[in-house]
């Protein structure tokens, strides 16, 4: 086999910086505070941690609004305090990933405040101004946080594009003086050591030319050939890829919503010198809203849709490009609540074979801070309680200036879908705050997190914990699960993810219980008295039976 690359083998925890732990009493995660659980994440057999923004930043977006790409954010400490993670963590053998941020900049970066003076400075062309036509925006589009992308600035009368908050506008790419500061900073960032980026909403780098019109999709622009996957998109990510990736021993992993497996051989093919990975997002849409409400919906994922999708990219990219695997992130809901059952009843069960049903597949794995606890989604009950742009800005628009919406309808959907379910601070123990901080968090932490946290998980040899542990040793231990075929079985079943993984002879199934049924299925046609099973959520298997929740790995030749 073509030798294998570091971080085809190597499985990533998502850290939220804000929402890890606090050490010096201010409700606020902090760079110490993640140097002070290394141990803990070394323990589970992570290989990369991937760090939310750290970076200056007024926090209209929790950091994905940057001031300064080369300051740390006073929230999170100082710059040594970061050589001193990154130090740690490489002591560890861990290696850490920085998010880049660069589609846009916060309207705070000094690039920006130059851009603003007039028309004509050397920093106007690194932003996208507009006259507009009076009154009326340059064009169409939306903003992802709702209003139109375009923002009105009276001193230089025109507007500039914001394809997110208005305090984030979005950078030119076609500008090579624009794209060069970036490369200067990228290869600022690797010189000091980091192992690599992710690459937030990097697909949206190339506009279409002229900015035209879009088809209009409320709450939506990913998908739209206007914003994203555009016409100059590869050249300018090989570029980045010749001027600096390609120099440093890192791993790259692009966010890039609105691509299908065809899309992906572009930006991560093996022989595309672009990135090593995508983020892909069609796994993660199927329980969208149904009318144009987009992500505020409370529906289900159907089964059967969600597995075509997983074996989509599964057999789309093997042996040309390198998948990426995840359940949630700080921009979802938590994995147990929407993909599984988080009622007490069948949390852990749920939450184990959701990890097998994931940590099985080809591809590099990424657990979310407290998946492998089984944390659960906030269920907040009251609008107070939210702290995220997205969430506001949608309630005021939906309910309060349009009314589409009664204030409980979208209260259930804000519980269901909210960015802040995955950003309430990680919970490590029954002390005040599950531990995150003795001072009031910034956003309220789950009361779950008596029954809910990382030392009772390490002192039970039946946890979630124990159980990711576990699946990475899997991933560590057997060149099958990196380099197998996937084949899915039972494609049509509406309750069961069934399957198979080969490689040199050998045959891995998994199958997972998707519902709290048990059901009877049969399985007696693979489970010989040779098979062998290699990890299981529950005791010994009952012939043709799966049980709530029930997922197990066979070796069967
Ligand atoms: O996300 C881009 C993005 O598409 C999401 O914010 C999307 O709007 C949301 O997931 C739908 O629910 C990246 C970052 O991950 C996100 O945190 C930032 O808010 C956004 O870019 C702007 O930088
Ligand atoms: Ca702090």
């Amino acid at each position: 086999a073509a030798t294998i690359k570091w971080w085809q083998q190597a499985v990533v925890y998502q850290v939220y910086p804000r929402s890890f732990q606090d050490t010096n009493h201010d409700g606020i995660g902090d760079l110490k505070g993640i140097t002070a659980h290394l141990d803990y994440l070394k323990q589970l057999g992570i290989d990369v941690i991937w760090l939310n923004p750290i970076y200056r930043s007024p926090n209209d977006d929790n950091g994905y609004d940057i001031s300064d790409y080369q300051q740390i954010a006073a929230d999170f400490g100082t710059m040594t305090d970061f050589d001193e993670l990154l130090q740690a963590a490489h002591d560890r053998g861990l290696k850490i990933i920085m998010d880049l941020v660069v589609n846009h900049t916060s309207d705070e970066h000094p690039w920006f405040q130059h851009s603003c003076q007039d028309r004509t400075n050397q920093y106007r062309d690194f932003y996208f101004w507009r006259s507009g036509n009076g009154k009326k925006a340059p064009n169409n589009w939306d903003a992802a946080f709702g209003g139109s992308a375009w923002q009105y600035d009276e001193q230089t009368q025109q507007y500039y594009l914001h394809t997110f908050s208005t305090k984030q506008p979005d950078l030119n790419w076609e500008n090579p003086t624009l794209r060069e500061a970036v490369y200067t900073m990228m290869t600022w960032w690797l010189n000091k050591g980091v192992d690599g980026f992710r690459m937030d909403v990097i697909n949206q780098i190339s506009k279409l030319p002229g900015l035209p019109d879009g088809p209009l999709k409320p709450h939506s622009q990913f998908g739209d050939a206007r914003v994203t996957n555009g016409p100059r998109v590869h050249e300018f990510l090989q570029e980045m890829n010749q001027r600096v990736l390609s120099q440093f021993d890192i791993m790259t992993v692009g966010e890039t919503h609105g691509v299908t497996p065809a899309d992906a051989l572009k930006y991560a093919g093996a022989d595309r010198h672009e990135l090593d990975m995508v983020f892909e997002f069609q796994h993660l849409r199927l329980d969208n809203s149904q009318h144009g409400l987009g992500k505020w919906s409370t529906r289900k994922t159907p089964l059967v849709a969600l597995k075509k999708v997983i074996s989509d990219w599964q057999v789309g990219l093997e042996g040309r490009a390198w998948n990426s695997l995840f359940w949630n992130n700080h921009d979802t809901p938590r994995a147990v609540s929407r993909f599984g059952d988080d009622r007490p009843a069948y949390r852990v069960r749920s939450a184990k074979m959701l990890a097998t049903c994931l940590h099985l597949l080809q591809g590099t794995p990424y657990i979310y801070q407290g998946e492998e606890l089984g944390m659960t989604d906030a269920h907040f009950t009251e609008l107070a309680s939210y702290r995220d742009i997205e969430s506001l800005n949608a309630y005021r628009d939906l309910v309060t200036e349009r009314q589409l919406l009664s204030p409980a309808d979208m209260m259930a959907r804000l519980a269901a879908r909210s960015r802040d379910n995955s950003r309430t601070p990680m919970q490590w123990d029954t002390e005040v705050n599950a531990g995150f901080s003795d001072a009031t968090p910034w956003l309220t932490v789950n009361p779950n997190y008596h029954q809910i946290n990382a030392a009772a998980a390490l002192a039970d040899s039946d946890s979630v914990w124990y159980y990711y542990r576990h699946l990475i040793q899997l991933r560590h231990q057997y060149l099958l699960v990196t380099l197998g075929s996937f084949k899915l079985l039972w494609a049509d079943d509406p309750q069961v993810f069934l399957y198979e993984r080969q490689w040199e002879g050998q045959t891995w199934l998994v199958c997972c219980n998707f519902t709290a049924d048990t059901l009877s299925r049969p399985l007696d046609q693979y489970l010989t008295p040779t098979a062998k099973c290699l990890i299981s959520n529950y005791g010994e298997q009952q012939p043709n039976k799966l049980r709530p929740y029930e997922a197990w790995v066979y070796q069967l030749a």
